[in-house]
């Protein structure tokens, strides 16, 4: 399993992330301040919209089945970031 965390503090850290085709990936969200505007994460490519509890971490089951760029954004679709699968 290839785990991925990104740490949420106004942005995303880092606010790239990748994976490999065909392998088993996780990607997990960590929120450690109130700063920004971050507290919910939501991506429609990847099917998710999730809250952010402060200093929880939140994991998702990414499906890497498709190699491509897929985007999620806070709630509001401003603050950016993208899963990688590469092929
Ligand atoms: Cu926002």
């Amino acid at each position: 399993m290839a785990k991925q965390t990104i740490i949420v503090d106004g942005g995303y850290q880092p606010n790239q992330v990748s994976f490999k085709q065909g392998e088993p990936a996780e990607l997990v969200f960590k929120r450690v301040s109130d700063r920004g505007c971050v507290q919910v994460v939501q991506s429609k490519a990847l099917g998710f919209k999730q809250e952010l509890p402060l200093n929880e971490e939140v994991s998702f089951t990414i499906d890497t089945t498709t190699p491509g760029t897929y985007g999620f954004a806070c709630g509001m679709d401003m603050v950016k970031g993208q899963v990688v699968v590469e092929s």
